[in-house]
């Protein structure tokens, strides 16, 4: 039975050692909760860190950790205090974590740290790898595992791999800072489906794909090597009913009531008409805590009648304390929170109650329950759970929430009060809002947002996420329908060897070798000669190459060698070491056609004319690849109506656009090709557009084969130049 394996830096419980002796608790945070179905339910495993380093283990406690970890179905990746000090409070939160919340001046480049991020990595690709077989899936969580999905990809192919970041991905501005940024995006492609929280998350990594890779995208799907990599947003809930049901059970009269509530319900009933305002946070910059007070400050002393009616109740969890940053935060922290309260305190009233600690959940729903108004205000954050709890514990559908658009919940949160935190007056006229909000908006906002939350809730996000991922393995078997497996290969060499009569008929760009920024860099290698050299010795065999390139060019390139070739896509050929036309053209339309090319190149940066002698090419591989696009429909439709007049037609080739006459195509060449001459073995081979051309005449018997995984008129495909050199070795 396959298994479903969830790999995360934590593992989801929590192991003490108290007086050598082990204790091992599962941790219920939402994570757990929306895995709970793969993992606990069905055939599941779940791979991280325990929290415990190996220095703190001897070979026998290490035993029992590893039993008592697999009775609770995880396995455990085991770190040495260097690699957490390295990957993950350095790279992890020094680099990534301050990058990816826009927080460049925060970031830190250091190689040291990158290469323990990699080993890292490669730790956590051992343990997988030892556990994992063909047709299992993996779930991959977060920033601390981004090189994960190609580690294991590489190993094992036939694994169905989804990830999903839990933070923002930064947009392509920020992103190509990254000294790593290519190994990290190739990283991510390892996987089949990558997850974000908001769709903005998502064209971010989208666009970062195109410009720093060069890939193509074609809406949310990126072609990569031989594999489609389906690319999505999945917002992530919370387990909806415990929060709620929790704050039910906090409202029965007959729960016992906590400390905290009782010292909430002492301020609440000095005056009734008190309000409480509720922050709670990782203490980490990202959720703009200074900010906030100082906002809460501007509030006060904009509407100081509020002076003595409301407090600010904030949470701050302790966070990462190891990392500089965070222990400059906490000092600004208290600071603020004791200035402001000594400035504005009176004996009955503390403007701010700051609570430096984790509570109990108990007392998160005491808090959540006891709250008037919710002030969610992150600089930046993935998603934000904390607000969607608040709503969750709104039994009586009243309060307010108070959330920054800069939050990803914000995207699906229209009925808060969505403000900018770097406003000041955002923040006073939210909270004066929220404070005089009429109780039946208060029920009318609450009561959409909460359907919402309660619909997609955590499990239902892992249910979608699981579902795309499935989906997406019926799409790699469509693209790879017709993919050139060995057996096949095999039957291409029997019909070789068997047949009389040869003929091999080849593009030369993207077929005999890869793309370059320069077309002209792409020359013949030395083993191509090689290998073109054994084809034109063997016995009653054609070899011809076939090219939209000029003809001087393939002169240059195969002056003295003896085999075919077709230039121009079919205008010249050369055969017998003679040069033929097999077209008679016009060239005077290149006059009209080129000062409009040069106005394109002008404004569009990266691109270049090629001129032939029969043809004009506009190159636009190293443009920007959405301006190329909309350049490309621009040129497009100016081309459109000159050609029609002058028979001429516009080719979109791989990255250039070609505009050539419309009585010359690869196909026709292809055709009085084999008038010329009976074979019974053909094969014809391309990878591009106008390759579909020669698909097309081919006969019945020929094997045509198309170069990538795109939809085409060719028997088969096959991957690259790299597999189309590999198969011709075998043929000759
Ligand atoms: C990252 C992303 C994204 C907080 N204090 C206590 C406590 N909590 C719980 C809350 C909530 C969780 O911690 C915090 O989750 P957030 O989503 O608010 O923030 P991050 O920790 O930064 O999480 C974030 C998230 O991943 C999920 O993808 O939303 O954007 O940064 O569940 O309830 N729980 C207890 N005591 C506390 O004192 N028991």
């Amino acid at each position: 039975m396959n298994k479903t394996i969830i790999v995360s830096n934590r593992l989801p419980l929590q192991i003490s050692i108290e007086q050598d002796q082990l204790n091992v608790t599962p941790s219920v945070g939402g994570l757990a909760t929306g895995m709970k179905s793969v993992h606990a339910d069905g055939n599941g495993l779940w791979v991280g860190w325990t929290g415990i380093t190996d220095e703190e283990l001897d070979a026998d406690l290490k035993k029992e950790v590893d039993a008592k970890v697999k009775d609770v179905k995880c396995k455990a990746v085991g770190l040495t205090q260097d690699d957490i000090d390295q990957f993950y409070l350095g790279f992890s939160n020094r680099t990534l974590w301050p990058l990816f919340h826009y927080f460049l001046e925060y970031t830190e480049f250091e190689d040291s740290q990158w290469e323990a991020y990699k080993r890292v990595n490669q730790k956590f690709a051992e343990v997988v790898l030892d556990t994992i077989e063909d047709g299992d899936t993996v779930w991959i969580h977060d920033y601390q595992l981004l090189l994960l999905p190609q580690l294991i990809k590489d190993v094992k192919p036939e694994v169905t791999i989804g990830f999903f970041l839990h933070i923002p991905f930064p947009s392509y501005e920020i992103f190509r800072t990254f000294p790593w940024r290519e190994e990290l995006l190739t990283g991510m492609l390892g996987a089949d489906l990558i997850g974000f929280h908001t769709y903005d998350y998502e064209r971010h990594f989208l666009s970062s794909v195109k410009r720093i890779l060069r890939l193509d995208v074609n809406f949310n799907e990126i072609t990569y090597h031989d594999r489609i990599v389906k690319v999505d947003s999945f917002p992530m809930g919370i387990d909806y009913n415990k929060f709620h049901d929790a704050a039910l059970e906090h409202d029965n009269p007959n729960t016992e009531i906590s400390e905290l509530q009782k010292r909430i319900d002492t301020h609440l009933n000095e005056d009734g008409d008190k309000k409480l305002i509720l922050s709670i946070d990782r203490l980490d910059y990202t959720k703009g805590i200074p900010n906030r007070i100082r906002a809460f400050e501007y509030f006060l002393n904009k509407h100081p009648e509020y002076k003595e009616k409301v407090r600010l109740v904030m949470l701050a969890v302790p966070s990462r304390s190891g990392v500089p940053q965070y222990q400059l935060l906490k000092k600004e922290t208290d600071e603020l929170v004791g200035r402001i309260n000594g400035e504005f305190s009176t004996v009955s009233w503390t403007p701010i109650w700051y609570f430096y600690r984790s509570l109990p959940f108990e007392n998160l729903i005491d808090l959540y329950t006891s709250s008037d108004i919710a002030l969610i205000t992150p600089v930046r954050d993935g998603m934000n759970l904390v607000a969607k709890e608040y709503v969750a514990t709104r039994t009586k559908q009243d309060g307010v929430l108070i959330l920054s658009e800069m939050a990803g919940a914000a995207k699906e949160m229209n009925e808060a009060l969505l403000i900018n935190p770097n406003s000041f007056e955002d923040f006073a006229s939210a909270l004066k809002k929220a404070l005089t909000m009429p109780l039946e908006e208060q029920n009318n906002r609450m009561k959409i947002l909460q359907k919402r939350l309660k619909r997609y809730d955590v499990e239902k996000w892992a249910d979608e996420f699981f579902k795309t991922l499935e989906a997406t393995n019926k799409l790699q078997d469509v693209v790879v329908s017709k993919k050139i497996n060995e057996s096949v290969q095999k039957d291409i060499v029997k019909a070789y060897q068997k047949a009389k009569k040869r003929l091999v008929l080849l593009d030369y760009d993207g077929t005999l070798v890869g793309f370059k920024d320069n077309p002209q860099d792409a020359k013949p290698d030395e083993e191509l000669y090689g290998l073109l050299d054994q084809f034109e010795n063997q016995n009653n065999t054609k070899l011809c190459l076939i090219s939209g390139r000029d003809k001087a060019t393939f002169e240059n390139w195969y002056g003295n060698k003896s085999y075919d070739l077709i230039t121009d896509h079919g205008v010249w050929m050369r055969e017998r070491s003679q040069w033929t036309p097999l077209e008679i053209l016009k060239t005077e339309w290149m006059t009209n056609i080129k000062p409009i090319l040069e106005t394109f190149v002008d404004r569009t940066p990266g691109t270049f004319i090629e001129e032939k002698e029969y043809s004009l090419a506009w190159h636009y591989r190293t443009a920007d690849p959405e301006l190329a696009q909309i350049r490309t429909m621009e040129l497009n439709t100016v081309l459109t109506s000159m050609v029609a007049n002058n028979e001429l037609s516009v080719l979109q080739g791989n990255k250039v656009i070609e505009i050539k006459s419309s009585n010359v195509n690869k196909g026709r060449a292809t055709t009085q090709l084999l008038m010329k001459e009976d074979y019974d073995f053909i094969l014809i081979m391309g990878d591009d557009w106008t390759d579909e051309y020669m698909f097309e005449a081919a006969p019945d018997l020929a094997t045509t084969i198309k170069i990538g995984y795109v939809k085409t008129k060719a028997k088969y495909q096959i991957k690259d130049p790299e597999k189309v050199r590999a198969l011709l070795k075998q043929l000759v």
